[in-house]
């Protein structure tokens, strides 16, 4: 049922990114009752906002620990609309009704992070905010409950476009992320008295990450699912511009991160851009438009939607060519002010600005009933480690390319196999079942996208089983190969090469990537 919003209760720790939210109420005519700090916040807006305590009669209470713990809110809350004998109590008992909560929580867990007493840890559990949020998720029937930060932006979205009203499904959506929240919320505490809550400092941060500040997430990989990242963004990148990041974009951001950090010590300037965490584009160049042009020409069509990183400032030039692309996200360690102001011409994407921030050295996966932790592949080999084992030795401009394509393969899902010249990625085949296939959809890329491999090098990530992938390679021009080597067949690729005067390298080091 469409259900009109009337009233609200605003009670935010945190005040940042409320006000397009009390704004929007404001106009849509909605009464709004707030605690202390929240109302002050409103009033300097100069938003009309009633404070609770003319709602319960009550003032805050034992230094606030009882602000909106009353009959009067968590009656408006809670009665049902559609009850005859609720309408009625509520009446005799003059209390009015509230539509809709927004709650923002004591920071429990940034506080335990902090390595506060136990004292101020005990302080910041919050009770009155999680009661409010669990009411109004309780009775979704008739009030909608907006229980993160993070919800904001959503909740202006979805009041503009229904003009302060709501459905029964969005307030069925909004009580199970309530839900969410609280049970996260309780977890958190629970863990810190049952002492699995490591202080800050006694272990690297990431090995406790729950202490880390929570974000919550509109939703994870798909909307169905729900999803937080625990680290501190803000001390990471600097958002300029754009909307909130989603869970694909993380995955995807910390996938370009990874990627250009590999050309942190190049002089060129790098630029790469990454679809579903591999690279569909990336170039080296003596400048930032270069490096952009030859890294979308590598494929621009997956380009589309893709999310950019560079690993020098955005100049005006560059920022032109970039603002022709679709694209979600775009990083950089700087911008110029006029890029930045004319990259922010596009409302969606999403600027930021990367911070020199030390990275964790270690990664975990959950699987079956436990977690994985591994190193993080940080090794990447040069030129004047390759081992040469054909005849003939790549040349210099070759030696540059394989290295170029191997800080690529590092970084592209295995099965993969990638076609580079200098500078510049040409193709590669992504996270296939065979290293034939992944090559033959390298090849194929490259052609479509008007690319001549004569000359080109190959990259694999692993060695290869048998000589049938420099036979492909050799066919298509390719002139120089990089492989870890190892496989008892290697002999069999390496006559190959010889027979046709291919170069061939090996490292020794394989480079999987799931
Ligand atoms: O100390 S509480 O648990 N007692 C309450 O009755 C109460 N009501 C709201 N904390 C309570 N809150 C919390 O206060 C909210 O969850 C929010 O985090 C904060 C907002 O306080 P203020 O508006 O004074 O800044």
């Amino acid at each position: 049922m469409s259900l009109k919003i009337s009233s609200a209760l605003v009670s935010v720790f945190y005040k940042d990114g409320l006000e397009p939210l009390v704004r929007l109420l404001n106009e849509q005519n909605v009464k709004i009752y707030s605690t202390g700090g929240t109302q002050a916040f409103i009033e300097q807006l100069g938003i009309p906002v009633t404070a609770v305590e003319d709602l319960t009669g009550y003032p805050s209470i034992f230094g606030g620990r009882v602000k909106t713990l009353h009959p009067a809110v968590m009656g408006g809350l809670l009665y049902r609309r559609d009850v005859p004998e609720d309408l009625a109590q509520a009446e005799r008992h003059q209390i009015p009704p509230i539509d809709l909560a927004i709650v923002d929580l004591y920071p429990f867990e940034e506080t335990v992070a902090s390595g506060a007493s136990d004292e101020d840890v005990i302080e910041k559990i919050d009770i009155g905010g999680i009661s409010l949020i669990r009411a109004a998720a309780k009775n979704y029937n008739d009030v909608l409950i907006v229980s993160s930060r993070s919800q904001y932006a959503d909740v202006v979205d979805l009041l503009t476009q229904k003009n302060g009203a709501t459905d029964l499904s969005d307030r069925r959506e909004y009580a199970g992320k309530a839900f969410a929240v609280t049970s996260h919320y309780d977890t958190a505490i629970q863990s810190y008295f049952s002492g699995t809550t490591q202080r800050a400092g006694t272990t690297g941060p990431i090995y406790d990450f729950k202490t880390l500040p929570p974000n919550h997430l509109r939703y994870g990989e798909n909307p169905h699912q729900q999803a937080t990242f625990y680290g501190d963004l803000e001390a990471m990148f600097d958002k300029l511009h754009g909307k909130e990041l989603s869970y694909n974009n993380l995955v995807d951001v910390d996938a370009c991160v990874s990627l250009i950090d590999e050309f942190a010590h190049d002089e060129a300037k790098a630029f790469a851009i990454i679809k579903h965490t591999n690279a569909c584009g990336i170039a080296t160049a003596p400048t930032g438009k270069e490096a952009y042009l030859n890294a979308l020409a590598c494929d621009p069509v997956s380009a589309f939607g893709g999310v950019v990183i560079t690993n020098a400032p955005v100049d005006l030039e560059t920022a032109e060519e970039l603002n022709k692309l679709f694209m979600e996200i775009l990083i950089a360690p700087d911008y110029t002010t006029e890029a930045l102001s004319l990259l922010k011409s596009k409302k969606n994407r999403i600027l930021l600005k990367r911070n020199a921030v030390a990275l964790p050295t270690v990664m975990f996966k959950t699987i079956l009933n436990g977690v994985l932790e591994q190193d993080k592949d940080n090794q990447a080999e040069t030129a004047d480690q390759f081992k040469v084992v054909t005849q003939k030795a790549p040349t210099d401009s070759e030696n540059r390319a394989l290295e170029f394509a191997l800080k690529v393969c590092k970084h592209t899902k295995s099965n993969t196999i990638v076609l580079a010249k200098e500078g510049q990625l040409l193709a590669s085949g992504v996270g296939q079942t065979s290293r034939v296939d992944a090559l033959r959809q390298a090849i194929e890329k490259a052609h479509s996208f008007g690319f001549d491999l004569d000359g080109a090098v190959m990259a694999s990530d692993a060695f290869f089983p048998f000589p049938d992938c420099v036979e492909i390679a050799g066919q298509a021009g390719i002139t120089a190969v990089v492989q870890p080597g190892g496989s008892i067949r290697d002999q069999d690729s390496i006559d190959y090469c010889n027979q046709h005067g291919l170069a061939m390298v090996t490292t020794g080091v394989r480079h999987f990537k799931h």
